[in-house]
């Protein structure tokens, strides 16, 4: 097997991207600022029961009201580009009609304050934020809700564009989909395994409008962003191979092959038969939904082994809030296995070479797009020392396998052209409120300080040196 432990060098081509993420709702607090209305994930956090300790993202990281302070520490670790995202209900409280132009104005100074310290600006439309008006109005199950989308999107880049180099429509549309609607680990927490279907089709549609209008009206570079993982069978038996088959095919291959072949997979549609019609699809989607791109983004944490209902595999835990209903209508039995690897504190077990697989595989089975990794990173338990800050060698560690990964894969010709840290900063992490930490920098949420965590600074020397410490060019 090529890929694993191939023991390339640890300098990155020129011209390699190094940035850091972040998304609206995860960071920017301020939900009643300046014209904001709410979304499905103020609602959600609002209600009792749906986030660890009641949460919300009322506050977070007050990045609203901080964005300077924020620009000034990404320009001192170096950060080429920010994947941040675009708040809809900022911009347009009801999800439609009137612009909220005080809304608007701060992802322009936002940007202009990037541009300003060298920092290119790489917006996300939609990570996760529906207006609580279109959810109202049947959410993302309603065909109407696309249309809304796309002219959302030409609306921000009527206002902003000319300050954008990468636009990604949609982040990780499975998410909005199957846990928004069939395990309601996320908002709106419904479990309709139907309606999620429905879903997953209209936010692929309301990419693929958006992307032809962001190209038409001169969007200089567009994408999508997909979170993928590899999946492999527990055993060579039949039933575990089809299991394998069948998260395969709803996680990764339902969502790449709509955008990059223009078509939804055979065996996932027959697998969806059991829950949906499938006639909310209409002639002319799918050319829609496969607009040609510039980029497509991958978000990558894990890896996957699946077993079907009759394996050794424990049930698997996708939320400590969420009893049993499963994010893969259609696929309720199939049971995730955990190997002997060592996990994050999401539980999320750590598998580098699982990401130099699914790289090569998107370079083998798929049209040749430039591929930006646009988020990796862990959460773990932080611990504070006093006088030294946070000396988060495991995230380090992680991260450093993570990067080696993708050196492989670039090796054996797989265009990644960049990556980003997930994430800059700690923030809110959706059911889990702020009882994980992802960042390389760490947020005191009582005073809002900001404090480079080791990893940052191992970052840093990275961005500086185009490359792994240690790598040949050292
Ligand atoms: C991303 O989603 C999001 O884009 C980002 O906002 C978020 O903060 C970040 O990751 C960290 O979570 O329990 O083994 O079945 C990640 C999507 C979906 C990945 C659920 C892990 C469950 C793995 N996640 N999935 S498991």
């Amino acid at each position: 097997e090529t890929g694993r432990g191939s023991g390339v060098g640890g300098t990155f081509p020129t011209g390699f991207l190094w940035g850091a993420a972040t998304s609206a709702y995860q960071i920017e607090g301020a939900a009643l600022a300046d014209g904001r209305g709410p979304s499905i994930w103020d609602t959600f956090s609002h209600t009792p029961g749906r986030t660890l300790a009641g949460e919300t993202g009322d506050v977070a990281a007050d990045h609203y009201r901080r964005y300077r302070e924020d620009v000034a520490l990404m320009a001192e670790l170096g950060l080429q580009a920010y994947r941040f995202s675009i708040s809809w209900p900022r911009v347009q409280p009801d999800g439609s009609g009137g612009v909220n132009q005080r809304g608007l104005d701060f992802y322009r100074r936002l940007a202009d304050e990037l541009l300003e310290h060298g920092i290119q600006p790489w917006p996300t439309l939609y990570h996760w934020d529906l207006p609580q008006p279109l959810e109202d109005a049947g959410g993302w199950p309603v065909r109407d809700t696309a249309g809304r989308f796309a002219e959302y999107a030409l609306l921000v880049h009527e206002a902003i564009g000319d300050r954008v180099e990468s636009w990604a429509t949609l982040n990780e549309p499975w998410c909005s989909a199957f846990l928004g609607y069939a395990s309601g680990e996320h908002a709106p927490g419904r479990q309709e395994p139907a309606a999620a279907v429905r879903a997953a089709h209209h936010l692929l549609l309301g990419h693929g409008m958006a992307a032809r209008g962001l190209r038409e009206a001169g969007a200089r570079r567009v994408g999508i962003i997909l979170n993928l993982y590899p999946v492999e069978p527990a055993s060579p038996s039949d039933a575990d191979a089809d299991a394998a088959r069948r998260i395969d095919g709803l996680h990764n291959r339902f969502f790449l092959d709509a955008v990059l072949r223009g078509h939804y997979p055979d065996d996932v549609v027959e697998d969806l038969n059991a829950v949906s019609d499938h006639a909310h699809v209409r002639e002319g989607d799918l050319p829609l939904i496969s607009t040609p791109l510039d980029m497509v983004g991958v978000n990558y944490y894990s890896s996957h082994v699946v077993a079907g209902p009759d394996g050794a595999a424990a049930p698997a835990t996708h939320s400590p809030l969420v009893g049993g209903a499963s994010p893969y209508p259609g696929s309720e039995t199939v049971r995730f296995a955990s190997r002997d690897y060592p996990v994050t504190a999401m539980g999320w077990e750590i598998d580098g070479p699982g990401l130099t697989e699914l790289l090569g595989r998107l370079g083998r089975e798929y049209p040749a797009i430039p591929l930006y990794i646009t988020e990796n990173g862990a959460a773990f338990e932080d611990a504070w020392l006093d006088g030294r800050g946070v000396v988060d060698t495991d995230r380090v560690t992680y991260i450093e396998t993570h990067l080696r990964a993708c050196r492989e894969a670039i090796a054996a010709g797989v265009p990644v052209r960049g990556y980003f840290v997930w994430s800059l900063l700690d923030n809110f992490e959706w059911a889990w409120g702020y009882s994980r930490r992802f960042g390389v920098v760490y947020v005191d949420y009582e005073t809002q300080r900001r404090v480079p965590k080791l990893s940052a600074r191992w970052y840093a020397g990275v961005i500086r040196r185009n490359g792994l410490p240690g790598g040949s060019g050292e």
